[in-house]
């Protein structure tokens, strides 16, 4: 579907990965439709303001809005082209939550007409994208969708996963390569036509379930990865060896590259994503569901070697006058999200069991969220906490905290999950 021919693209899914992808297709001037079920979200937009936290976005949104480019919806409207970028979280046992992606697709259904393009970017188990192909075949009894057998269908359907890094979305969108898996031969092409239009990296060519899961496996790479550095800290803490000077050794070997250690794995895809895999085959996927396991563990065990910590300082302080500061809330370095963090997980824990005596130092953020305000966690400035405290607690390698690294006082105790203050974890 060439730049000419796509009058209007309609994305569904107004989050992380569906707004910055709906103001890049504005920005290259494609008329878009955003729709999202969250009116607040649709109004904000309509405002030429964002409801997310990234870098550059609200610029480029504002000017989409303003120009004409950029419209958000509530109701699924017609259009040349939609781009369904919706959540896909998992419920009970890990088992992956497909409801939005199939309301996104059963919405768009009435309005889809003959020479249309479906893509899939919501991260999705395998099969996902074939799923789709049978609910509209339900849904559009009147038109021909893709098949390995046929590849002249009237709707066109690829998956197209996001790979972007939250905190550099935009420059990400344009410049990473991108996979892109067409249900037939003809339905990657029509997606290529369409990525071309603001995507600068190269486009990969491939079959809809190996995009799928090559979504996956590139997240449960980088969580496995993590897990061994996680479990490297583990061990090093019962021998006895800093694992910073270790990893930092052994990373000199030219086919070394291990990851840091830290309080856990946060953040919506890398601790969610690994799970779409052994859901599908677990006895086959063992290395990945330990991996999820390791990291899921970690916020427990730093919160238990606070508590070690509290246990040492009662030799010397009362239990109720013990200060505990812990520096960092976000899911990752340098952002303000704090949604799914192992930080907020371990901060939480520590002011049920300490009350009124812990204390978060966050720089991105102005206010506490309520789960901490009302177990009468404060927030307090850097320098502040440092002083009052008698455990201090680094949990996120914040830029601010890499520049200010403490002296610490007589009878003050420190615990660094991310080896930047003592290189100890
Ligand atoms: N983390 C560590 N040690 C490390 C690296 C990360 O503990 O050495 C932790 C972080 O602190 C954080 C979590 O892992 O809690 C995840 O952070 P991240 O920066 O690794 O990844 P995300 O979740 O922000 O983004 C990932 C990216 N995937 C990969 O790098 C393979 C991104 O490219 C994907 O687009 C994104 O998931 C997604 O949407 O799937």
């Amino acid at each position: 579907m060439k730049k000419d021919n796509l009058q209007t693209l309609s994305v569904i899914g107004l989050g992380y990965i569906g707004l910055p992808a709906a103001a890049m297709f504005a920005s290259r001037k494609v008329r878009v439709i955003g729709v999202d079920i969250n009116k607040v979200a649709v109004d904000t937009i309509n405002d030429g303001r964002i409801h997310i936290v990234e870098p550059e976005l609200d610029m480029i949104v504002h000017a989409a809005v303003s120009e004409g480019y950029l419209r958000a919806t509530t109701i699924a409207e017609a259009a040349d082209a939609f781009v369904i970028a919706v959540p896909t979280p998992f419920v009970g046992d890990h088992e992956p939550d497909l409801s939005y992606v199939k309301a996104a697709v059963l919405s768009i259904a009435p309005v889809l007409r003959k020479g249309n393009l479906i893509i899939l970017e919501s991260t999705s188990p395998v099969g996902t994208t074939e799923s789709m192909v049978e609910w509209l075949a339900l849904a559009r009894p009147d038109l021909s969708f893709p098949r390995a057998a046929n590849d002249r269908p009237d709707v066109h359907i690829a998956y197209c996963p996001e790979r972007v890094l939250p905190g550099k979305v935009v420059r990400e969108l344009v410049a990473n390569d991108r996979i892109i898996g067409g249900i037939s031969k003809s339905c990657a092409e029509r997606a290529i036509e369409v990525y071309r239009i603001f995507v600068e990296g190269e486009l990969l060519v491939s079959d809809a379930r190996t995009a799928e899961m090559s979504k996956l496996t590139e997240n449960a790479f980088r969580d496995v990865n993590i897990a061994f550095a996680n479990e490297l800290s583990l061990i090093c803490d019962n021998l006895n060896i800093d694992v910073w000077e270790l990893i930092g050794l052994a990373n000199h070997h030219p086919r070394v590259n291990i990851l840091q250690p830290g309080c856990g794995v946060g953040g919506h895809c890398i601790a969610v994503d690994p799970w779409f895999i052994v859901h599908k085959t677990p006895e086959a996927a063992k290395l990945i569901k330990a991996a999820r396991e390791i990291n899921d563990r970690k916020p427990e065990w730093v919160r238990e070697q606070v508590s070690e910590l509290v246990e040492k300082a009662s030799a010397h302080k009362s239990l109720r006058e013990i200060k505990i500061a812990c520096f960092g809330l976000a899911f990752k370095p340098d952002i303000d999200d704090l949604r799914e963090s192992p930080a907020m997980q371990i901060v939480e824990q520590l002011g049920k069991a300490y009350p009124e005596r812990v204390v978060a130092v966050e720089p991105n953020i102005a206010t506490l969220p309520s789960t901490l305000k009302d177990i009468g966690v404060r927030l307090e400035c850097m320098k502040e906490a440092v002083e009052g405290a008698d455990i201090l607690v680094l949990l996120v390698d914040h830029q601010e905290f890499k520049e200010f690294v403490p002296k610490l006082k007589s009878g003050q105790s420190l615990f660094d999950a991310k080896g930047i203050w003592s290189s100890k974890a």
